[in-house]
């Protein structure tokens, strides 16, 4: 309905999320690449996997038993934050329809820092993240929990690479696992 912006769903995920999940899984372990961990003696001893999401997170099971799909209009955007504790590490996040500018920034250190400081949260560097439609953001550890996420798709924000990004309706899917 017009009216409705988001579905979530808990516990076991309907066969499409299903299939999406598989098709992560096979996404992040064919981008995995094993290094030597000593590059000096590089033999091929110690072999590190050097992979976007780590592997215990990777091979869990089941890999996501919550999702919520996102409907955003042109102009819609969701604020800074980091994801709920009551989520496991390990959470991906489908941007489909719309090219967006996904910002990172640091959450601020416990106490906080005084808003004269030039490190407040203000002055804090935004790391933006380009998405094209079919972008997986991958999140985990320090991401996860140390770097707040946010969309602002307000006219005139929406830049890359000097040029404002046509906004189209964009949908994303978030998959994530309960504690
Ligand atoms: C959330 O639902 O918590 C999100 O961060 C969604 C982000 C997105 O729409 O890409």
């Amino acid at each position: 309905e017009a009216s409705h912006n988001q579905a979530m769903r808990f516990g076991e995920l309907p066969s499409w999320a299903m299939a999406l999940s598989d098709s992560i899984h096979d996404a992040v372990l064919s981008c995995s690449i094993h290094v030597p961990t000593d590059l000096e003696s590089c033999n091929g001893r110690r072999n590190e996997l050097v992979s976007p999401f780590p592997s215990d997170l990777l091979w869990r099971q089941p890999l996501f038993d919550q999702l919520i799909a996102n409907l955003y209009h042109p102009g819609e955007g969701i604020c800074a934050h980091v994801d709920l504790m009551r989520f496991e590490d390990g959470i991906a996040i489908v941007s489909l329809e719309s090219p967006c500018v996904m910002h990172f920034s640091q959450v601020e250190a416990e106490g906080g820092e005084s808003s004269s400081s030039s490190s407040s949260s203000a002055n804090r560097k935004k790391i933006p993240v380009y998405l094209n439609p079919g972008s997986l953001i991958l999140m985990s550890g320090e991401a996860r929990y140390e770097w707040k996420h946010e969309i602002n798709r307000n006219p005139g924000v929406q830049m890359w690479e000097g040029h404002e990004l046509q906004q189209a309706t964009r949908t994303s899917i978030t998959l994530r696992k309960l504690r």
